[in-house]
């Protein structure tokens, strides 16, 4: 390449990490659920820094925060998510954000465009996993966005959009033919790389994840004078099924397949009733879709062998999201400006963890970046990453979009 990658500013894009950890700090993470007073002002604030870097900023009907570059020209689009998990780390989607936005204006600042900005909503699933880039790449229908629920205190998703000011606002499209790929930076959120000394982590695909409403509808009675043998215990009936569902995977399990179960409600949920109903939210992950379907199946049967017991069982499936192989010509843009930043720091991985990328690469090659996080700890404050691997990052990250524009 005739000239060098157009420098990134590590202090600059630091101060605007720190910025952003700001909009609903909680100890040393963040709680900024999607649609929150803290979530739409990190949004309005992204809006602002994305003008200032030469882009034309728009929020969406969904939340969506979009900079678009002027001029036409090959284009790439980065970017990753705002909101976070409950009380959760400052880092995760926040660093790919800022990332995109780094590289945008010190290209601006080189004279050179070529990318496109976005902050997708609710990736995190707060009603709606992976809604914004869904939305934007027009997957998602007006009858989902009705249907949808907070999934912790089940307000309806046009309500909260309502609350956020973004009630009969368009939701954006991704212009067709606009961009040659979709690339994001994020946090790896386990400890491989840490444990094995390395700075940088190249995607090679994203797990599936699937995810489960089950319910069992039994009897609420007295907890002092229904006998034992009489009961319908539907909180009862919801343990046996985890401990069902833990034993019968690991039997046809994958070798990175996880599974969780994320949220048990009894009802009515008094220490001296027999709870008359129970549900779980529960999902699974794999990056290959024979195991997905493996394990959907093995639950199936396990739910209607359930069903044959005291307790009505009943399976939700609430969202499938397939996993994804990374595009090779951009794993080896990363593999590239890796060797020149770090030689020797790198290795090609799967991801554990869903990211917007795996629906961009529905529709566009799509690629991911990771660096490392302290301990592996990740979706709990504690989160963090070394600041000099967060600039290694940026900087490699620049370096390889630099690189895959000017091919
Ligand atoms: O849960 C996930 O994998 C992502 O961090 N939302
Ligand atoms: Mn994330
Ligand atoms: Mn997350």
């Amino acid at each position: 390449m005739s000239r060098p990658a157009p420098a990134i500013d590590p202090d600059r894009l630091l101060a605007d990490l720190h910025t952003l950890r700001g909009f609903g700090t909680y100890k040393t993470g963040v709680h900024r659920p999607t649609y929150t007073q803290e979530d739409m002002e990190a949004r309005r604030w992204l809006a602002s820094r994305l003008r200032e870097a030469g882009l034309e900023p728009a929020i969406d009907g969904i939340g969506n925060v979009v900079g678009t570059g002027a001029g036409e020209g090959p284009r790439f689009l980065l970017g990753s998510h705002l909101e976070t998990q409950l009380y959760a780390g400052w880092l995760d989607g926040a660093l790919g954000v800022i990332y995109a936005l780094e590289v945008a204006r010190s290209r601006a600042e080189s004279g050179l465009a070529g990318v496109d900005v976005g902050a997708w909503a609710d990736e995190e699933g707060h009603y709606l996993n992976f809604g914004g880039s869904r939305s934007f790449i027009g997957d998602l229908g007006e009858a989902e966005i009705a249907a949808a629920r907070n999934k912790v205190d089940g307000t309806p998703l046009p309500e909260a959009l309502t609350a956020a000011g973004l009630e009969r606002r368009e939701r954006l499209l991704c212009p067709a033919g606009r961009y040659r790929g979709y690339l994001e930076a994020h946090i790896e959120q386990g400890d491989e790389l840490q444990a094995k000394g390395l700075r940088l982590g190249i995607v090679t695909g994203i797990v599936g994840i699937w995810q489960y409403r089950i319910r069992f509808d039994g009897v609420q009675n007295h907890a002092g004078t229904t006998r034992m043998a009489a009961r319908h215990d539907a909180g009862l009936a919801l343990a046996r099924l985890v401990l069902a569902i833990d034993r019968r995977f690991r039997e046809v399990a994958g070798p990175r397949s996880v599974w969780t179960v994320g949220q048990i409600a009894l009802e009515p949920g008094a220490p001296n009733i027999v709870p008359g109903a129970a549900s779980m939210l529960f999902q699974f992950r794999d990056v290959d879709a024979e195991v997905l379907a493996r394990l959907h199946a093995t639950l199936a049967e396990l739910v209607a062998e359930a069903d044959q017991g005291p307790c009505r069982a009943h399976l939700d499936l609430l969202e499938q999201a397939a996993p994804q192989r990374m595009d090779p010509a951009f794993r080896a843009a990363f593999e590239q400006a890796a060797e020149r930043h770090a030689p020797g720091c790198h290795q090609h991985m799967p991801s554990g963890a869903g990211h917007d990328a795996q629906i961009f690469a529905r529709v566009m090659p799509a690629g991911m970046l990771f660096v490392p996080s302290i301990g592996g700890i990740s979706h709990h404050w504690a989160e963090d990453t070394a600041e000099d691997d967060i600039v290694l990052g940026a900087r490699v990250f620049a370096a390889a979009v630099d690189s895959l524009l000017a091919a």
